[in-house]
Order: C-alpha cells, then sequence, then structure tokens
C-alpha cells in the first residue's frame, strides 16, 4: 500500500513543491485502490466453487466482498492519513511551502531541482540534482528567507548570527552562495607556529552580533565549563592545559599520545573552545581540526588566526567525514547535548563511525551533572567495546556552594577491531 517515507536519513531532506508531492501520493492512492479492488475481483470471481454456482450467488457475493474491500481501504486511508499527521507532528515540516507570499526568490531558485543533461547517470542512478537543506529549515521560513535576501553578487548582510541562529535550530546545510561575505583584514598574523601562542587581535575578528567587542571582555567572561578564559593566552591557565595537569582528571598530552603507540597522526576535537587541545597536537604534528560554532564569541576566527583549523558545525550535523578516519577524538563536556539518552547515543555512534579502529577516544573532563547520568555514559561505552585505557572519575568542588562537588568522568577509551 502507499507509502509512508520518513526522510531523515543525513538529516537533510530534498524539497519537491508541494504539489508534486501531493499528486505522486494521490496516484499512489488511487492505484493501490484498483489493484486492491480488481486483487478481490479477481479472487473471488475466479474461484472454482464460485464457477460451479450460479452467477446470482456470484453477485450476491461480489457485492458483499466490495463492501467489505472499501471497508478495508476506508479503515488504511485513515491510518494513513493518521501516520501522516504523527510524521508532521513529529518532524514539524512537510515541504518547504515557496508559495508563500515572503518567500525570497533566491530561496525558490536555489531550490529548483536541475535535470541532468544527458538524462539518467548509470552509475548513480540519479536524474537530476537537487540542492540540500535542512528539513528543519521549513520550521524557520520567515529567518530562511530573511536570511536569503540580498544583493546577488553585492555584499552578504553582515549576519552570521542569523546564520548560527538558524544552524541551531536544525536548518543545516544552509542555501546562501551569491553572495560575498564580509571580510576582515586580517592584519598582522604570525608564521606558524609562532602563531599557536601569540595573542590574537581585537581588530582581525568580526564582533558584529556579540556582546563583548574584544578579547580583554570575553577573558573576564565565563563562557561554560571548557572556555573559562580561554582567549587569554598569555595569563591564566589556558597555556598550561595538557601539559600541567591541575588534578587526576586532568591527562597529559603525552602520556594520550604514548598510548596510541606512534600511530596518531590526525584528530578532531569536539566544542575545542580555543583550539588549544589542536595547538598542543600541532606542536607534537598531530593534525586536529576543531569543531565549533560561535557561541558568545569569534570562535572560528580565533582558531584560524592561530593557525589551526576550524570546522563550523553543531553536533546535531553529521559530522563531514568518511567512515575510520581519525587517529584520536577529544571531547570535553561539550559532548553533554541533553535531552533524551538517545540524543547522545547519536553523538556517541557517530564519533565511532569517524574514529579509525585502535584510535583513541579522549573523554576529558566530561561533567556528571547526576549519577545516572555517569551510568549512562559508562553503560555507553561498554556497549561500545571500547578497551579503558585510562578511566577516572573525580570529583571537584562546587562553585556554586560550599560542601557540594560536581563529578567528572576523564577517560582514554581505545576503538576496537570490529569484524
Ligand atoms: C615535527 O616535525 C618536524 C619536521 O618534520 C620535526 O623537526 C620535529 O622534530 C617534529 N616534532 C615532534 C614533536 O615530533
Ligand atoms: C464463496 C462464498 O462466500 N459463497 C457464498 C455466496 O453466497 C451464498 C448465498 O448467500 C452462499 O451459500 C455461498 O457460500
Amino acid at each position: 500500500m502507499g507509502s509512508v517515507s520518513l526522510k531523515i536519513g543525513d538529516g537533510t531532506a530534498r524539497f519537491r513543491r508541494a504539489s508534486l508531492c501531493s499528486s505522486a501520493v494521490n496516484v499512489l492512492m488511487l492505484f493501490s485502490v484498483l489493484t486492491t479492488n480488481l486483487f478481490a475481483l479477481y479472487a473471488f470471481t475466479s474461484s472454482p466453487k464460485d464457477q460451479a454456482h450460479p452467477t446470482q450467488h456470484t453477485h450476491k457475493n461480489i457485492s458483499f466482498i466490495s463492501e467489505q474491500v472499501s471497508l478495508i481501504i476506508r479503515e488504511i486511508e485513515s491510518s494513513q492519513k493518521k501516520l501522516a499527521q504523527m510524521e508532521k507532528e513529529l518532524l514539524g515540516y512537510e515541504s518547504i511551502d515557496l508559495s508563500r507570499p515572503n518567500t525570497a526568490s533566491e530561496l525558490k531558485l536555489f531550490l529548483q531541482r536541475h535535470q541532468l543533461p544527458l538524462g539518467k547517470d548509470s552509475k548513480t542512478g540519479i536524474t537530476e540534482m537537487v540542492a540540500s537543506v535542512g528539513h528543519s529549515c521549513d520550521k524557520s521560513v520567515d529567518l530562511l528567507s530573511q536570511y536569503m535576501t540580498y544583493k546577488v553578487s553585492g555584499a552578504c548582510p553582515d549576519d552570521w548570527s542569523l546564520a548560527q541562529r538558524l544552524i541551531l535550530r536544525g536548518c543545516e546545510p544552509l542555501p546562501r552562495r551569491r553572495c560575498f561575505a564580509k571580510s576582515v583584514p586580517k592584519v598582522g598574523l604570525y608564521p606558524f607556529p609562532i602563531s599557536l601562542w601569540k595573542p590574537v587581535s581585537d581588530k582581525i575578528v568580526s564582533w558584529s552580533g556579540l556582546g563583548c567587542k574584544n578579547f580583554e571582555c570575553l577573558n573576564n567572561k565565563k563562557l561554560g565549563k571548557d572556555c573559562v578564559g580561554c582567549f587569554d593566552l598569555a595569563n591564566g591557565y589556558e597555556n598550561q592545559r595538557f601539559v600541567k595537569a591541575r588534578g587526576k582528571n586532568d591527562f597529559l598530552i603525552d602520556d594520550v599520545l604514548a598510548l596510541g603507540s606512534g600511530g596518531t597522526r590526525t584528530g578532531f576535537d569536539i566544542g575545542g573552545g580555543s583550539g588549544t587541545f589542536a595547538a598542543r597536537m600541532a606542536e607534537r604534528n598531530v593534525t586536529v581540526i576543531t569543531a565549533t560554532l560561535n557561541v558568545d564569541a569569534p570562535i572560528s576566527e580565533f582558531v584560524a588566526a592561530r593557525g589551526l583549523f576550524p570546522v563550523y558545525l553543531s553536533l546535531d550535523h553529521r559530522f563531514p567525514f568518511y567512515d575510520n578516519v581519525f587517529d584520536i577524538v577529544h571531547a570535553a563536556s561539550g559532548l553533554d547535548v541533553g535531552g533524551r539518552p538517545e540524543k547522545l547515543e547519536f553523538l556517541m555512534f557517530d564519533i565511532d563511525r569517524i574514529l579509525r579502529a585502535g584510535g583513541l577516544f579522549w573523554l576529558d573532563n566530561f561533567y556528571c551533572a547526576n549519577e545516572e547520568k555517569k551510568k549512562a555514559l559508562t553503560r555507553l561505552t561498554e556497549r561500545f567495546g571500547y578497551k579503558k585505557l585510562k578511566w577516572v572519575v573525580g570529583e571537584k568542588p562546587d562553585a556554586a556552594g560550599p560542601g557540594k562537588s560536581e563529578v567528572y568522568l576523564s577517560a582514554v577509551l581505545q576503538k576496537p577491531v570490529r569484524v
């Protein structure tokens, strides 16, 4: 019978025009209704028993049967409608309605399908190219249209924070392509590796849309558990991280690299603050990509100014890397995405996917809000079958109240070879 397809594979969906889609569904429904009826007719009229009886009986039976069949079909139809409704409620979208009055023409243009010039491609089986847009964009069409309103070939509006708002609402990847992003003159960048520890000038990053307008302001703010004064590369703790431990939960980078027995060349840092993990790794000739969003700070530009590689990514996005490519993945409290336990699983499975067999997963001072969180994480890592090379559960005094303490988990786990 008509299928209800949930296109949520890699977080993106391709949008047809609503009319096209619904007429296809209608045709499908009509077809299935017809075939069901025909099958019923065939089954009952061609049975040998019926052939032996006068047609009078057969007619009666047929009308009775077709009544039953249409009852069943009505039942199926209503369940299908219910399913579709549930699907819409669950995903919050049916398709982007491009007929809405305030839809930017650039958005309509972007979403248009393009037929392949030579017809069906024999290798991939596709006949058209589809522009991909996060399916959740539908929930923020007004913002999306605002984002897609710009002068083609002109300067883009200075609105990266609008883009980030869309990304945080699951609207990823974003469709803007044909304007020039605001550029900031990068005067006074240092050569590598001096760049790793040189302060970054306030003038070479964009502060638009941010509360702070310079790094001094940022350094007096707590920007989350993994970034306390993390833009201050000269004073404070940032320049000692990973080389000098404050407690048993802090592992030293050289100790961890020794566990990888020389095979650590590439890494991925999740929620990597100002890029210090990547900097320490760079000093050891390990190339690390730092995943980050600009939450309250120009993090991407800061990391780049240090001569490191930032990737602008929300953790709900599937990591844009192929399977089994990294030697090490490092994550701290930023890994805690909140919500149902499955949210953490989605993330952990994706980390597992990009990590090679024998590679290391370094969980660094992961904050466990409660015992249940710690247990859930422990169970999860055990399910992956990782070898525990290091495992430390520690407590730190809670800044919020004396007498209380917070629980942190640090671990180095090795991905097994699965066959
Ligand atoms: C990094 O690579 C350079 C150039 O190959 C080499 O001179 C240096 O000793 C390496 N550093 C470490 C820590 O391996
Ligand atoms: C196949 C079938 O159900 N046949 C029935 C058709 O109707 C007559 C009378 O109503 C019955 O005697 C048959 O058994």
